[in-house]
């Protein structure tokens, strides 16, 4: 009995978070579901790098006329253009955006149009009209088409006023890059769309996010993506962000499950919308590197830190709360780092060997 206590007290916090989990997951499954069909989705910005594997999920799940595939550059790749309707759309073109939503009796807008972080920085003009000029553009179709709009917001969408660990899904949202700005803006838009007109608009933070199909181009994430190429080609890694610099990161498959969980669920259970906080692992670049070398023992990394990325990430949480996602749609990611990093290494040696 004595020695129960012990394990008991010692294991007092563990047992608090599983009751919480255990609570929340009751509280998600006994509310009653009336699930948000999605018939037609188009999905702009469909070669980029969240826009590709939504592209071939929801066409798996709602078949392959179901989903037009636009992007800017065309024509499409022969994966996203053979398997269902694909077309070219300036985002910044509303009309084009009209022309295919009428065509297609499109239901549901998936907006992937961004300039990532680092890249905005170095052009911010160019970053505030695209992410401003594709999602306001899209608000407006949305709403005379009635359709409803899914934009991602980010962990960029925070600044450095903002609590860094456990950051809450209602805070201080004070970003200090253009990226972040137009993020902050398009969240409050999309808000705004909802109240003033009755536009489905909904919306989550990603963090980081990492995938073995597409590159991802310009963001101050991107390390923990090449960090893998590097060590499956067997080439040494030059990591730009200091050790100690933790972010907020998640696998693919987790965010695509987001994207498409979010715009399912009934409406009457959202207390938020734009935008959620959602999360799968929070790491630095030691213990990204440390997991790789489970797999890669000689794996080398050094450190030529990028002063514009570093600032940037030092303005970003280190941890988000994403409580508030679990509870109103049911949001629970799959993957870990563990998984991940098995996962993107099995997928990547078919394409590279060491
Ligand atoms: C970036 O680094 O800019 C993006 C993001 C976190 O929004 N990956």
């Amino acid at each position: 009995m004595y020695l129960f206590l012990i394990f008991v007290q010692r294991n007092k916090f563990y047992f608090k978070i599983h009751i919480f989990v255990i609570i929340q997951k009751i509280i998600y499954i006994c509310t009653p579901q009336n699930m948000k069909n999605m018939n037609n989705v188009l999905v702009i910005g469909a070669s980029g790098q969240i826009g590709s594997e939504l592209v071939l999920a929801l066409r798996n799940k709602l078949g392959g006329n179901h989903v037009v595939a636009a992007d800017l550059r065309y024509p499409l790749a022969a994966e996203l253009a053979e398997g269902g309707p694909s077309c070219k759309i300036d985002a910044i073109q509303a009309q084009e955006i009209a022309d295919v939503v009428k065509k297609y009796n499109i239901d549901t807008i998936y907006n992937l149009v961004a300039i990532l972080s680092a890249t905005a920085e170095a052009n911010p003009m160019l970053g505030w009209n695209i992410g401003m000029g594709s999602l306001l553009n899209c608000l407006e179709v949305a709403r005379e088409y009635k359709t409803a709009l899914f934009t991602p917001s980010s962990i960029g969408a925070f600044g450095p006023e903002t609590p860094a660990d456990k950051t809450p899904q209602d805070t201080i949202q004070r970003p200090k890059t253009i990226y972040g700005v137009s993020k902050v803006a398009g969240e409050l838009l999309s808000d705004y769309y909802f109240k003033r007109f009755g536009v489905d608009t909904r919306s989550v933070r990603y963090p980081g996010l990492i995938s073995n199909k597409t590159l991802p181009g310009g963001g101050t994430t991107d390390y923990a993506v090449e960090i893998y190429y590097a060590a499956v080609k067997g080439e040494k890694f030059i990591c730009p962000l200091k050790k100690g610099t933790f972010m907020d990161m998640m696998y693919m498959p987790d965010a695509i499950d987001a994207a498409i969980d979010l715009m399912e669920i009934d409406p009457a259970r959202l207390i938020h919308r734009n935008a959620f906080n959602v999360t799968a692992m929070s790491f630095d670049p030691e213990i990204i590197y440390n997991e790789i070398k489970k797999h890669y023992p000689n794996f080398v990394m050094e450190y030529d830190i990028n002063p514009l990325k570093q600032s940037i990430a030092d303005s970003w949480p280190n941890s988000m709360d994403d409580t508030c996602a679990r509870v109103e749609w049911g949001w629970n990611p799959k993957h870990n780092l563990t998984s991940m990093t098995e996962d993107m290494i099995k997928e990547l040696k078919k394409n590279y060997k060491k």
